[in-house]
This record gives structure tokens, sequence and C-alpha cells, in this order.
């Protein structure tokens, strides 16, 4: 079997791995490299006024981790540059966030220069590349240029979005032409999968196949959906064990068997988080027998503050859940609780499971972990509902779910009111048809799935 070698903006290190604090998708790359043996390989998440020219090297068994530091410059222009400010609000809709410069834009070329050429050294012949994210589209092409020719592949965590939206980026021929510097591209749904193809008949002049055959500048490649999931027995064990955590009791007691209603996300403006806290405000307002029965737990772990719109997304939702604590708190209640902190993910197993409602009403987002981790953390004989949003990725694919429109405050309310009242037979029916999904759909069958498919595109 031919090495794996992962690249991706940020590397999970073994030593993350030792504190437990490992995502689910950090955990299946690993089981991947491990069985096959290979290389990870990515940025440090250290800046320095000068970076070292040789890249942190660190093996563990078959998997050596491989990672360099970036200058000041190289992270203001790569990654809160075009990655941050041109390609995320961009793939997510936000044409009014998106910032272009050309400046921006030739540091990320820079930089994923600099990444393929440290990569180089360490790449043999038969060894299948797997690319992570919108960080690193032009990775391959920049590997090409420098001779490789090992099998790659390309999978897009967000989404990719309608043509007349894509257009808007000044340099989106040369993005997508990168794109095709791949043999394998995986996007999370059909919805992102046919934008692509769109994109390719219509302004590349290229063909797709109806095996999802493409050729396009000069090249022939393979693109499919490849929806991502969570690691789904593992989220099930941290939600039983976390039941009687300390943590997760005192969260029982001061919810005084009021019901609770829970959101857990990046604080970051794709999620929906204003229109989450309006649309509680409005459930409080349209069902007032909820006042002093419900509570609204919003988990928000700060991200990219360095990001100016991230910062004044910050200030917006502490206005908006003051706002709605100061109209409607009693001396004994208080409805949103906002949490600006982390926790572990055995205690948030816990508190998913503890939550009447999970709320996940994002703008825009290829997947959707969290939706997957609500389902997987309830407990069989008594669920809750999940209340997604209709542009998650993981609406697709959750068809229990009470499907919302973020945009619509009062059909939001309306359907926290009817996850509130539904009755338990309806929450285990729905509930079950998910649960299903996610046991055999989980990470490692994801990840399975795209290496396996790289595999046969060597042996085609
Ligand atoms: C991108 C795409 C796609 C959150 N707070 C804490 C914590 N989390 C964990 C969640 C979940 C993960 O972070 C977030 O994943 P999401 O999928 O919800 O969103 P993004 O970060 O935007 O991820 C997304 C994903 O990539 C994978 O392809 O689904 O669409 O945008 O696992 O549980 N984890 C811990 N403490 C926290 O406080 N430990």
């Amino acid at each position: 079997m031919s090495r794996l070698i992962v690249v991706s903006n940020r590397v999970a290190t073994p030593r993350h791995a030792r504190s437990g604090s490992q995502g689910g998708l950090a955990v299946a790359v690993q089981a991947a490299l491990e069985e096959r043996g290979g290389l990870w390989f990515g940025w440090s998440g250290e800046v320095d006024e000068q970076p070292a020219r040789k890249p942190d090297e660190f093996t563990s068994g078959a998997v050596s981790y491989v990672t360099s530091d970036l200058s000041p410059r190289d992270y203001e222009e790569y990654y809160n540059g075009f990655a941050n400010r041109t390609l995320w609000p961009l793939m997510h809709y936000r044409l009014d966030l998106t910032e272009f410069s050309r400046r921006n834009y030739s540091g990320y070329e820079r930089v994923n220069a600099l990444f393929a050429d440290r990569l180089l050294p360490y790449l043999q012949d038969d060894d299948v590349v797997w690319v992570h994210d919108y960080h690193l589209i032009p990775m391959a092409d920049q590997l090409r240029h420098a001779g490789c020719s090992q099998r790659m592949g390309f999978f897009l965590h967000i989404p990719w979005p309608a043509l007349e939206v894509f257009l808007a980026l000044p340099n989106h021929r040369d993005i997508v032409k990168q794109m095709c510097a791949y043999d394998l591209l995986g996007f999370q749904t059909e919805r992102d999968l046919a934008n692509f193809q769109h994109y390719i008949r219509v302004e590349a002049g290229g063909r797709v196949d109806p095996d999802g055959t493409i050729m396009a500048f000069g090249r022939r490649l393979v693109a499919g959906a490849y929806p991502i999931s969570t690691d789904t027995a593992r989220v099930v064990e941290f939600a039983q064990e976390a039941a009687d955590a300390r943590q997760t009791q005192r969260l029982r007691e001061s919810l005084r068997g009021r019901d609770l209603l829970i959101g857990v996300d990046r604080l970051d403006y794709s999620k929906g988080l204003l229109q989450r806290f309006r649309a509680f405000g409005t459930l409080l307002e349209n069902y007032p027998a909820n006042r002093g029965r419900v509570v609204m737990m919003q988990i928000a772990p700060p991200s990219r503050q360095d990001v100016p719109e991230y910062l004044q997304l910050r200030q917006h939702l502490e206005s908006e859940a003051g706002h709605v604590n100061g109209a409607y708190a009693e001396f004994d209640w208080n409805p949103i609780r906002y949490l600006n902190k982390g926790f572990s993910r055995r205690i948030l197993a816990g508190f998913l499971r503890q939550a009447r409602v999970g709320v996940v009403t994002p703008l825009r987002d290829g997947m959707n972990l969290v939706a997957k981790e609500y389902v997987a953390a309830q407990n069989a004989e008594d669920p809750g509902v999940l209340m997604l949003s209709r542009f998650a990725g993981a609406a697709l694919e959750l068809d229990g779910a009470l499907l919302v429109n973020p945009y619509d405050a009062e059909g939001m309310a309306e359907a926290m009111q009817t996850a509130l009242a539904m009755p338990l037979e309806e929450r285990r029916e729905r509930w079950q048809t998910m649960f299903r999904r996610l046991e055999t759909h989980d990470v490692d069958a994801w990840c399975k799935q795209v290496v396996g498919q790289l595999d046969r595109i060597g042996q085609g």
C-alpha cells in the first residue's frame, strides 16, 4: 500500500492526541496515517519574525509530522488575508465581507509555493497526497510544476458557492485551474459538487461526464461528494460518561427542570448566531408560556480574532444577548447563557445530551459536525430534537431534523416551539433515522471512502 501524505493548514500532532482534545477528523486521519505509514505536513501555528528554513520534524511509529512556521507577513497575507478574508466569506456567500487584494493573493500563492517546496524532499514516487481545505488549493499545481506526478486528492471542507457568487472573485479562473491539478476533488455535498461542475461547463468550457470525470484545463480528474461525519461511537461514549460528570450535574441543577436549548459553534459569522439569538427572543415574545421555563445556552469559543469582522460580530452578539436578557430576564431566571469559551469534547457531549433542542442554524456551512454530534450524544430513550438550517450540508443527510431557514426569525421561533412541545414518540422516530445513518456513516467510513477512491484512481 502506498504511503499517505496529508497536507492541511494545521497539523494535529500526537501531543494533541494524548491530551484527548482532538476532534474526530484528526483522529481518523491519524488512524489512516498509522495504518499506511506516511506524513502529515502543514503550518505549525507559530508566527516567527525569522522562520527557520528547515521545517520541524517529529516521528512517531510509521508517521512523521512536519511543520513550518510562518513570517508575520505570510500569516497576514495568506492566512488572515486571502484565506480568511477572501475565500472564507466568498465560499459562504458573504460577498459583502469579501475583500480582494492582489497583495494577499500573491501572499497566498507564495506560502503555497513555500509549503510545496518544503514538502518536496519528503515525497516518494508512489505516495498518495491528500490536501485539505481552502487554504491550500494551489498545492497540487505547485507540486506538479516541481515535477511531481503522484496521485493527489483535495477535500474542500467548506461550501463551493453558486456560479454567480464565485464569479465575484477576480481570479476565479486561476483558482479553478489549480483545483484541476488534482486527480480527485472531494466536496461535502452534491450541491457543492453541482456548483463546481456548473463552473467547469459554463466558464471553463470543460466537460463533465455522468461518472463524475471532469476534463478541463488539459487535465482529466474525478470529482465527487463525500459528506464528512463525526466519530459517532466516541461521541456516544463521551456523552454516556459525561452524563454524570460534575459539570453536567451542575448544569442540570442550575436548570431546575427547565428545558435547555443548546448551540455550540466557533464564533463565526457563517454560523448564524445573531439570527439564533433574535429567534430565541421572538420565541419568548410570541410564546410567552416559555418565559421562565426555557434556557438557551450558546457556547461560542472565539476564533480568528485578528480579523476585524470577527471582533465586530462578537460585539453584536454581546449586544443582542444583552438585549434579549434585558427584555425578559427575571430575578431568578436568565434566558440566554452566552459563553465565550470552549469545553472538553467529553463535557460538550454531556451538555449536548442534556439539551432538549440542538440549535444549529448556520447561514451557510460545508457540513456542520455539531449537528451530527448532537444526534450522536442523545439518550436513545428520551432523545432531544435537532433544529437544523437548510443551508448546512448536514441538512441533506439528517432528514429527521426540523429544517429551518435562518433568515426567518419567526419561522425559527415556531420551530423552537414545535421542538419543545414534540411528543416522545415523534422525537424517537426522528432521532432513530438520523442515528442509524451516523452509525454507518462515521468519520472513519468517510476517510476510507476518500482514500479508497484515491487509490483506485492510481489503478485506473
Ligand atoms: C469546517 C466547516 C465542516 C466547538 N466548540 C468546541 C468544540 N467544537 C468542535 C465541535 C465540532 C467542531 O468544533 C466544529 O466543526 P463544525 O463542522 O461545526 O464547523 P467548522 O469549525 O466551521 O468546520 C464545516 C467541518 O469543517 C468539517 O469538514 O463540517 O462545515 O466549516 O466538532 O464539536 N470542541 C471542543 N470544545 C469546544 O468548546 N472540544
